[in-house]
């Protein structure tokens, strides 16, 4: 049977803003699948995004939802997980919101370990502005602000969140949509900041001025590209140049943000308050 959608949608909101082909629905769609497995009630989830074609989403989605300003989505989340811990807090971010203007909040919810999940859209451009440089367009590629191609270093921004201190990095492409839909299972389910890097090509803005081809092109392109976690222990540098590693990168258990400030708040209580 075909899974039904619209329950969890704003149909009024629609039709999306964003441009046929783009990757960002398929990755609305694996969301709300893993959402209906987890079996969450739409009331405990609170969903909060920035600015961007990717941040849109939350205009879409019928949770409780923030549509907030650019960069500082992750800002608004921690908030929100602080005051309401019972919340199972999703941030829809896009590579720029996350990790340009947005780079300080997201290695410091990281190093914080709060219990958020990041569902990081990486088109590597940032999309609804026509195309400008992000921190991870690739080297040598093009861009509005790179016309002869892009000068300048990539971040590797799943291993930012690695180094910083994340419980649980996956990445994802839009190819492997039930991969996808898998790994944002599990990041939800996770304690603590839990990052899904998903490749969610963008052919408007950074295809067409890259020459990568049609929308089926590039995702095919992921496919290709496409190298297991698992397999990546028996290949060489040279053997992984150009591929797209994915699948659950790390998962550990390490003290939760909101869980050692309770343990403060019921340790002072006892005491009769702080002294
Ligand atoms: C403070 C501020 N600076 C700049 C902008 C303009 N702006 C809107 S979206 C955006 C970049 C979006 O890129 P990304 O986060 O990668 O998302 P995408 O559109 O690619 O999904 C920028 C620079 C803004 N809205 N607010
Ligand atoms: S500009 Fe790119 S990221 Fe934005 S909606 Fe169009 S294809 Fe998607």
């Amino acid at each position: 049977m075909m899974f039904n959608y619209d329950s969890y949608l704003r149909l009024d909101k629609f039709p999306l803003i964003w441009c046929s082909g783009c990757g960002d629905g398929i990755v609305l769609k694996a969301m709300i699948r893993a959402i209906d497995k987890l079996g969450l009630q739409k009331d405990d989830i609170c969903m909060v995004s920035g600015i961007g074609c990717s941040s849109r989403l939350t205009g879409y989605v019928d949770f409780n939802t923030l549509h907030t300003t650019h960069g500082r989505a992750l800002t608004f989340a921690t908030g929100i997980k602080m005051a309401k811990p019972r919340l199972h807090v999703i941030v829809v971010t896009g590579d720029g919101d996350a990790t340009a203007i947005g780079g300080n909040h997201y290695i410091h919810a990281a190093r914080r370990n709060i219990d958020i999940t990041v569902i990081l859209f990486n088109n590597f451009i940032y999309g609804m502005t026509g195309g400008q440089v992000s921190p991870t367009t690739p080297k040598g590629k093009r861009a509005s602000t790179a016309p002869f191609g892009n000068f300048e270093n990539a971040f590797n921004i799943s291993g930012l969140a690695q180094a910083a201190g994340a419980s649980f990095v996956a990445r994802a492409t839009v190819y492997n949509a039930v991969q996808l839909e898998k790994i944002i299972q599990r990041a939800i389910e996770k304690k603590g900041f839990s990052l899904v890097e998903v490749l969610s090509p963008c052919p408007t803005a950074y295809g067409r001025r890259n020459r990568e081809g049609t929308p089926v092109d590039m995702i095919l392109q992921q496919k290709e590209r496409n190298v297991n976690v698992a397999a990546v222990e028996k290949m060489t540098p040279e053997e992984l140049e150009g591929k797209i590693v994915t699948g659950v990168l790390t998962d550990i258990e390490r003290p939760e943000c909101r869980e050692e400030y309770q343990k403060l708040i019921d340790s002072l209580s006892k005491e009769g308050g702080p002294r």
